[in-house]
């Protein structure tokens, strides 16, 4: 059945004569010399590969034989080895080489690479060439990727629970672990060694201690034996306060040495059972976990602690910076509700935007050389559409690695197709000035910029149990596009989109084009019928979902909707300039010079730094309300366009992954415009001014 189980990995027989009939003359067999389980596990996704993609089983051949793919490393292969040699090219720690060569009068295709992983990545990347109808006559390419830890951040909570996650539960079946080894564990660890994933989190950030009983360990070895051949390591999210919990100490102090004696022994026992262990992920003193500030200490203490115990046995430490909390506010300092602080400012006054960098800032060239403070893109928490965090031009001292969402809190979750990669390009592509022009959040979180000596990137997975294992459809491309820019951040959204659909729909250009004409607009729709101009977190408090603009008391003043977007009757959005908030003096003078001046700041930020009055003319030539109506009606309208173009591609896929996301867009196109009705019927109780008459009449 088409139910898109098999992800991006269809290796269908080629149905077009002509590649097939070239595919087959250039590849008279494989030669693998499997001597290690990467290049073994290679060797067989060569032979699923090839035998399905050419529609016969293929034959292992002798490395001297006309049009023989030879797969291999130096020690595996002697014409490896002296190709490498005579090339002089080098391909890392995870890169690889595919070159064709003529050898002693034989044609020859290599996959050659310094290690058995980057075989595997070869292979894979060679497989898809054929897969997208590329050439391979003269084949020369070399890849390695920018990016050292390329990682899965799964939300995954023991009882199998996913938080923000959509489609079904955790694929962690704990229950059956680990005795029970699921095919889908293989699955995904092949998914993800095909775009260069390299660790899986494989716990929430709101951490269970339990995770760190031996019963568990056991379950997680299990998980990392599996996945160690596919080149994926698996990391932990630690509780801060696990030393309490399941240690029955008194105290969870990172200064106090029983503490530490309890981690180092935990992380000994860690690393007997599973010696590639990634390190931790953290989450502390955010949104009520448990952290070093509740002993007085710092975050640097608490993620030193850990860096010092994990660095003999080569661990890292990602440690979050998603912290805020109303009342650590302007300056750093904590006080409570009513109080003003030193500058008389009280915690509505406090901005959330503001708070990683208050903290964080201060600690730069603090932390051990085994930390990595993890950023989120945005300075809030994935929204539609945010600035990137000024904490990545902020801490030169640091490695900092960008955390991304792939799966879709704040973006209709599993029910709203919206293509990532241009979300996360804007991130990358982000210029922070912070060490002259170019200095990018990529080049910040590859490290390439300061010369650091650990680089990584996060995404928070989008992966459950559901048959499509992402809910829609497209939520595989989402998945997909992390993957192809952890490897390559250059990589364009449009080559990435192309890429997918070729290895998930086929090559046939009605429908290539169609489908990458949606996924293009997907985002920019998104923005338009959920967030224009820069308004954001408005949606349903809690659960995210959908529009709530007039929510004002929703627990605390940092997560109510009205604190964000501020409408009154004088205009609308958060000002963030030196007469508000002042967030804006956390980025470099030429950001702020983009952005602080209303005149002149891209509209699509203007609300996240301006307060703009309902008649203001923007740089469209319209008042800032007909702009938000014709933002939220061309959101909606987009859709609805979306629709239609599905509807061509209809006759040429399968009927059943064809209604899957028909029906999905039916209800997003639906709930774009309950977005825009809600939003803009709400905001003109304060704008007083009409729907231009030339859009539907909102209901
Ligand atoms: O996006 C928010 C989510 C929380 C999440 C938190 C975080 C895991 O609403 O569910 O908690 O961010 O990133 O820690």
């Amino acid at each position: 059945a088409e139910n898109g189980y098999d992800l991006w990995l269809r290796y269908k027989k080629i149905e077009d004569p002509t590649y097939l009939n070239l595919y087959r003359k250039s590849i008279a067999g494989i030669h693998i010399n499997a001597i290690s389980p990467t290049l073994l596990v290679a060797k067989k996704e060569l032979e699923m590969g090839l035998s399905g993609l050419l529609g016969a089983p293929i034959k292992e051949v002798g490395a001297q034989t006309d049009n023989a793919l030879i797969a291999g490393t130096p020690s595996s292969s002697p014409v490896i080895k002296s190709f490498l040699e005579k090339e002089k090219i080098k391909t890392g720690q995870e890169g690889f080489a595919i070159y064709s060569q003529t050898i002693n009068n034989k044609k020859l295709i290599l996959i050659a690479a310094e290690t058995d992983l980057g075989v595997l990545y070869g292979v894979f990347h060679f497989l898809k060439l054929l897969q997208s109808h590329q050439s391979i006559q003269s084949l020369s390419t070399i890849s390695i990727p920018k990016i050292q830890r390329r990682i899965l951040n799964h939300w995954d909570n023991l009882n199998r629970s996913v938080e923000r996650g959509y489609a079904g539960i955790s694929i962690w079946n704990w229950h059956t672990l680990p005795d029970y080894i699921d095919k889908r564990y293989i699955d995904y660890a092949r998914a993800n060694a095909s775009i260069g994933i390299n660790g899986t989190v494989l716990t929430n950030v709101n951490a269970s201690s339990l995770v760190l009983t031996d019963p568990y360990l056991e379950k997680v070895k299990a998980l990392a034996d599996v996945f160690r051949p596919y080149g994926i390591r698996v990391y932990l999210t630690a509780k801060f306060s696990a030393p309490v919990e399941i240690g029955r100490l008194k105290t969870a102090d990172p200064l106090n040495p029983e503490v530490i004696e309890w981690w180092k022994h935990l992380c000994d026992k860690i690393y007997k059972m599973i010696p590639d262990f990634g390190g931790f992920l953290i989450k502390a003193n955010s949104e009520g976990q448990p952290g070093p500030q509740g002993y007085g200490r710092t975050h640097a203490d608490g993620a030193n602690m850990f860096a010092d115990i994990l660095a003999p046995h080569g661990g890292i430490v990602m440690w979050r910076a998603f912290v805020y909390d109303a009342r650590v506010q302007r300056r750093g300092e904590h006080f409570e509700e009513g109080k003003k602080d030193v500058a008389g400012e009280s915690i509505a006054s406090a901005d959330r935007f503001k708070q990683a960098y208050l903290e964080f800032k201060p600690l730069d060239g603090k932390f051990k050389e085994n930390v990595l403070i993890q950023v989120k893109n945005g300075p809030i928490d994935f929204q539609p559409r945010e600035p990137f965090s000024p904490l990545f031009g902020a801490m030169p001292n640091t490695q900092l690695m960008a955390e991304f969402q792939i799966t879709q809190e704040y973006l209709g979750q599993a029910t709203h197709l919206v293509y990532q990669a241009p979300l996360y390009k804007e991130c990358l592509d982000a210029d922070t000035y912070a060490y002259g022009r170019g200095s990018t959040v990529a080049k910040i979180t590859d490290g390439s910029l300061k010369k650091h000596k650990i680089s990584a990137i996060a995404g928070v997975a989008n992966i459950g149990n559901d048959i499509n294992w992402t809910g829609h459809l497209f939520g595989q491309a989402n998945w997909y596009a992390f993957g192809r820019l952890a490897w390559d951040h250059t990589l364009s959204s449009e080559t990435i989109a192309e890429e997918w659909i070729r290895q998930t729909f086929g090559n046939n250009p009605k429908v290539l084009q169609p489908i990458q004409q949606i996924m293009m607009a997907s985002r920019e729709a998104a923005v338009n019928y959920m967030t224009p101009l820069g308004l954001h977190h408005i949606m349903g408090t809690g659960h995210h979902y959908g529009p709530a603009p007039w929510v004002e008391n929703a627990g605390r003043a940092d997560w109510n909707p009205v604190y964000y977007h501020k409408a009154d009757k004088k205009g609308l959005g958060f000002d963030r300039t030196a007469t508000g908030s002042d967030a804006l003096s956390q980025y470099a003078p030429e950001v702020r010079k983009q952005w602080e001046n209303m005149k002149t700041c891209n509209i699509e930020y203007i609300l996240w730094f301006h307060h703009v009055p309902w008649n203001y003319t923007l740089s469209t030539g319209r008042s800032l309300w007909d702009e938000l109506c014709f933002r939220y009606y061309s959101g909606a309208d987009t859709v609805k366009w979306m629709q239609d173009i599905w509807t061509t591609v209809k006759a040429y896929i399968d009927e059943e992954r064809y209604n899957h996301v028909r029906q999905l867009l039916n209800i997003q196109h639906k709930e774009a415009k309950w977005w825009r009705n809600a939003c803009l019927l709400y905001f003109q109780t304060f704008s007083e001014l009409p729907i231009p008459s030339h859009y539907e009449a909102p209901d």
